[in-house]
């Protein structure tokens, strides 16, 4: 009886904590392995065969932080532009945005670097100023010692995002790092309000 009312007490104070809830947009050019990040993250999965996402799908995440509940909506952006028009509606009421780019050395790679700039103004014109990382992903594409931090930490600073993490939604290398870091951010600074 009395261990029962310990538990009781015990179990309400462990779950007085906030129930809190956080829309992450995830974009970039397609087949930089946005939807392989978030899968890696959310279920520890890689899939090596590319199935290009259709318009946007959304993955469900739950984390404890200080004995709240949080709640993460990841919004999976297809990087093809072909549904261009229907990108504004996925943006909506956006609380923070993850840039992905692929670090590997060819056309998509590059290209997937030089478009850093329009999917941030893609995601300014809709959200306005909400908190951005970056991803260069597919680490394990290129020998580590050749990749060039001052030019990404470049446009990191021009563009004012958060951060960058180097990730490899393969190998696994950063990526909860990547993740964690921009949800105790999101987490931390709703804690200041
Ligand atoms: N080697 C390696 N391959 C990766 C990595 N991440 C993704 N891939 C592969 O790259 C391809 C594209 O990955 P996706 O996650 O589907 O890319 P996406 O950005 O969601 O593409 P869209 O849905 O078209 O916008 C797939 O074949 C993945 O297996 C990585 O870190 N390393
Ligand atoms: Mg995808």
């Amino acid at each position: 009886m009395l261990s029962t009312i310990f538990y009781n007490i015990f179990y309400s104070m462990s779950n007085s904590g906030k129930k809190l809830r956080f829309k992450i947009t995830v974009i970039g050019d397609g087949r930089v392995g946005k939807t392989s990040l978030i899968k890696k993250f959310t279920r520890g999965t890689f899939e090596t065969d590319y199935v290009e996402t259709i318009g946007a799908q959304f993955s469900k995440f739950d984390k404890e932080i200080d004995e709240d509940h949080v709640r993460l909506l990841f919004w999976d952006i297809a990087g093809q532009r072909d549904l261009d028009f229907l990108r504004p509606s996925f943006y909506r009421q956006s609380d923070a945005a993850i840039i992905v780019y692929s670090l590997e050395e060819n056309t998509l790679g590059r290209n997937s670097f030089k478009h850093i700039q329009n999917w941030h103004e893609d995601i300014k014109r809709f959200c306005g100023n909400i908190p951005i990382m970056l991803f260069a992903n597919k680490i394990d594409l290129i020998d580590m010692d050749n990749l060039d931090h001052s030019e990404i930490r470049e446009i990191v600073n021009e563009h004012y995002f958060l951060g960058y993490y180097i990730t490899s939604a393969k190998t696994g290398q950063g990526v909860h790092e990547a993740f964690d870091a921009i949800i105790e951010k999101l987490y931390y600074k709703s804690q200041a309000i």
